[in-house]
């Protein structure tokens, strides 16, 4: 299976993050990609296709406010990474405010996303690999995985979240549709509900998403990913939301994702995006379901077994030592 990464992915490392009300050493750090890509193959580094697919997902404001933002800190005389701090939630009209933490929380949803000098750069290699896997499987590869990180599919249209900053995944679907396949569909087995990729296509027919993860009500993102979020609009029914119980084993989480793909087959996608999380694994230091690693490559082989084109794009897993196992065994039922 071909794999694509970019040498820029490791540069964002953020430091801390809140955790129970304090702070705490980031889960989400540059020793993820070593671990998978230690225990995987040879990779490609992907072609650069600019900025305009981004932009078929992400408002240019925001971009452009993941680049500045870490210059904008200094001159305001700090040290460290970025961290929001007030956010506009109640319904706050738009306003075009330059204070850096005005700018940096009305694009946020949370404050465990930090905007570092390296952020832009690494996401925006994980977003070309995410589209060079894309163009790989559109050009009649079977499968092929993109070995993104950080992760996207927190981020929304306009907003950084959940260690994410632009959706990688999204950004592949659309690049997808605009290559003009009719129809694509994104499974997201992350342990946490993809509420950015659930946002960007909410009110979108021509693409499926469905979602296994942990439910809301106990785990983050907690405001999305309930069972009856179901899309609007012309995205009526083509939003799905498979809630699950922490706890939850190989076994239930098998034939969760059943249901999942039977609405999927309804679908009749052209192409599959796979949102995949390790952070399902027994051994997640901050998740809590039961997959072992012998369970991944049969939660694989099912989804393979529908023969839709599937790119993989790597999302979350933070049980750093255990990664590139569980990522291997995950790609090997394909
Ligand atoms: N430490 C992904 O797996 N939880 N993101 C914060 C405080 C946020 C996970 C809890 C979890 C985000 C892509
Ligand atoms: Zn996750």
């Amino acid at each position: 299976m071909k794999i694509f990464h970019h040498p820029d992915q490791a540069l964002h490392a953020p430091t801390h993050e809140f955790h129970n009300g304090a702070l705490a050493p980031h889960a989400e750090v540059p020793g993820r990609i070593a671990n998978i890509l230690a225990a995987l193959g040879p990779t490609q580094q992907p072609g650069d296709a600019g900025i305009d697919p981004i932009h078929a997902v992400h408002s240019p404001a925001y971009c452009a406010m993941l680049r500045d933002v870490p210059r904008l800190w200094r001159e305001a005389g700090r040290a460290g990474e970025a961290i929001p701090y007030a956010f506009p939630v109640v319904g706050r009209r738009p306003l075009s405010l330059t204070r850096v933490d005005a700018l940096l929380g009305a694009h946020a949803m949370d404050s465990v996303t930090p905007v570092t000098p390296d952020t832009w750069a690494a996401t925006y290699g994980s977003a070309q690999a995410a589209l060079a896997a894309t163009r790989a499987v559109l050009a009649g590869e079977r499968a092929a995985f993109a070995l993104c990180r950080p992760p996207g599919h927190h981020a929304g249209p306009d907003y950084c979240g959940g260690y994410c900053y632009l959706n990688h995944a999204a950004i592949a679907a659309q690049s997808a549709r605009d290559a003009g396949v009719a129809r694509v569909a994104i499974l997201d087995i992350d342990y946490h509900h993809g509420n950015g990729t659930q946002d960007i296509f909410w009110r979108r027919g021509d693409v499926f998403y469905a979602s296994l993860h942990a439910d809301p009500a106990t785990d983050f993102p907690f405001y999305w990913g309930h069972a009856d979020e179901h899309g609007e609009g012309d995205g009526f029914g083509t939003t799905r939301n498979l809630p699950l119980p922490r706890g939850t084993d190989g076994a239930a989480f098998r034939a969760a994702q059943d249901r999942a793909l039977k609405a999927i087959a309804d679908f009749d996608p052209g192409l599959l995006i796979v949102s995949f999380g390790a952070d399902t694994w027994e051994g997640d230091p901050i998740s809590a379901f039961r997959i072992a690693t012998g369970d991944y490559r049969g939660i694989a082989s099912d989804i393979a077994a529908f023969g839709w084109p599937t790119a993989i794009i790597m999302e979350g897993g933070y049980a750093v030592d255990a990664l590139g196992t569980n990522v291997a065994a995950f790609l090997s039922g394909f």
